[in-house]
């Protein structure tokens, strides 16, 4: 229950709008928990209806994706943009091709955006899109003629100035380029900023593919050292997913004195107590998009167990979630507690469940949110479209300096804003209420839109 009725009201009315969208509620019940604290010191919102507004998307497409399989057959997706809020800059946020993606899914990933996208500093609105299309057991033949034909319909609703899509969950380098070429072809123009996480040859920034794991251990970092006077080094650390978040986190875990011992994907974990051989998981992912049993067949020591949530039983110091949503209950949060872990930053998307996050916090565990913790992969595509609006390119120590100075910068305005409404050290309502502050204050500025 919310202490304000007002804004218990916006929850009742999302609830009974979309009773079938419970990834969404979820995130909104977490922002509205936040903003509780506070509501009281702005009567204005209610009066100007600024959260009714906020939790409705401005526009949400939805759209036939045909496309014709290697054999011949004609396959038919659905294609989706949910382009939820344009107050601080044009619709900003990855496209997801998964069998789960829906509208409750996409509209939990847009509306997180929106929050992250303001906590970078840079301005971006908030969006997210997809398909249920699996891509896994495709060629790269059937995955290009799907971005074809669901960037046929996506290239109207798009653009440098108005939406700027780019990767997510199955949404790499790959499909990118793909996606780029058709857009390219449609309109005959070279518009290189309508799309970020491009090829180094046609327009894209040097970083974006390592940003969001990068990013994800800069911020754990500061937090160790501002809240606990410690770092990465010596740590343990397990990390769950064996994608581009996970990949980078580890790369990153492991330059700062981090030894990462579990790794997983959907089907299962491995666990190497001598530290995971990156080489052997990039070459099994990156390269063959292979199954992560395969490393430890490669490593003599290593051990692979079947089922993504077991990696959660591997004692470790950090817990970095970078796989996918709720993969963290309330159970499993018992466990990474009573096995003495120190801190727990979000690289995937809400990864853990609202129970979860109660139990680290009851239990002095750190906490990083999603909405911070990764936000250095749109923080890098938000500097992609700086270089290409300049119509130039920066060398990796720029970018990534600039990287580190962003998400330094996200800790400290969540830890400051959470001492200023008297919860020290609560990340998770810090970063919700200084991102809202700039959203709310660019939409009570811009009338009833
Ligand atoms: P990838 O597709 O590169 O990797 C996803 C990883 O998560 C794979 O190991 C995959 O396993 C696993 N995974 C996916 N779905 C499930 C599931 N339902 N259950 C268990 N495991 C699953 O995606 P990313 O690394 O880009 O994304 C990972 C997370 O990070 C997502 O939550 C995404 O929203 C978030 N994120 C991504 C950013 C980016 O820049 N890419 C930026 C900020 C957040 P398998 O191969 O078996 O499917
Ligand atoms: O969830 C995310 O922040 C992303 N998938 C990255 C979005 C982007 O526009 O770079």
């Amino acid at each position: 229950m919310l202490k304000s009725s007002y804004l218990q009201r916006i929850y009742d009315q999302t609830l009974a709008r979309d009773p079938d969208q419970p990834e969404f509620h979820q995130a909104v019940m977490e922002f509205l928990e936040s903003i509780d604290l506070v509501i009281d010191q702005h009567p204005q919102y209610e009066q100007c209806g600024l959260l009714e507004r906020f939790v409705e998307p401005e526009r949400v497409i939805s759209f036939r994706v045909p496309w014709v399989d290697d054999q011949g057959k004609v396959q038919v997706n659905r294609g989706y943009r949910v382009q939820f809020n344009s107050a601080i800059g044009p619709y900003k946020g990855g496209l997801r091709f998964h069998p789960t993606v829906n509208l409750s899914i996409l509209k939990f990933l847009g509306f997180e955006q929106i929050l992250k996208n303001s906590l970078t500093g840079l301005p971006m609105g908030g969006a997210k899109g997809g398909s249920d299309f699996d891509p896994k057991g495709k060629s790269d033949a059937e995955v290009m003629r799907f971005c074809q034909s669901f960037m046929t319909e996506l290239s109207r609703h798009i653009g440098q100035f108005v939406d700027v899509p780019a990767g997510d969950i199955n949404v790499g380098a790959r499909e990118i380029g793909y996606l780029y070429g058709q857009y390219r072809r449609m309109r005959n123009s070279v518009d290189a900023g309508v799309l970020t996480g491009k090829g180094l040859s046609f327009g894209g920034s040097l970083v974006r593919t390592e940003a969001t794991g990068y990013g994800l251990c800069y911020l754990t970092q500061e937090m160790l050292k501002c809240m606990k006077g410690d770092s990465f080094e010596g740590k343990t650390v397990a990390i769950s997913g064996s994608g581009n978040v996970a990949i980078f986190a580890c790369q990153k875990a492991m330059e700062l004195g981090g030894k990462v011992v579990a790794m997983s994907d959907s089907t299962g974990y491995i666990h190497d107590p001598d530290g995971i051989k990156l080489d052997v998981v990039k070459s099994i992912k990156l390269e063959r998009r292979g199954r992560i049993q395969e490393y430890a067949d490669q490593v003599p020591g290593s051990s692979y167990t079947k089922g993504f949530q077991g990696i959660w039983t591997i004692p470790c110091d950090i817990a970095l979630p970078c796989a996918t949503q709720n993969e963290i209950d309330g159970k499993i949060a018992r466990i990474i507690i009573a096995n003495g872990t120190i801190a727990v930053a979000e690289g995937a998307n809400m990864p853990c469940r609202p129970e979860a996050i109660e139990a680290f916090i009851q239990a002095g565990v750190l906490f990083a949110p999603a909405k911070a913790a990764n936000a250095g992969g749109v923080a890098t595509s938000g500097l992609e479209m700086c270089q290409n609006s300049a119509r130039y390119s920066w060398s990796f120590e720029e970018v990534d300096q600039k990287l580190k100075d962003i998400m330094i910068n996200i800790f400290h305005n969540a830890y400051d804003t959470s001492v200023r409404y008297g919860v020290p050290g609560n990340l998770l309502v810090g970063a919700n209420l200084a991102a809202f502050d700039k959203v709310a204050d660019a939409m009570m500025a811009q009338g009833i839109i």
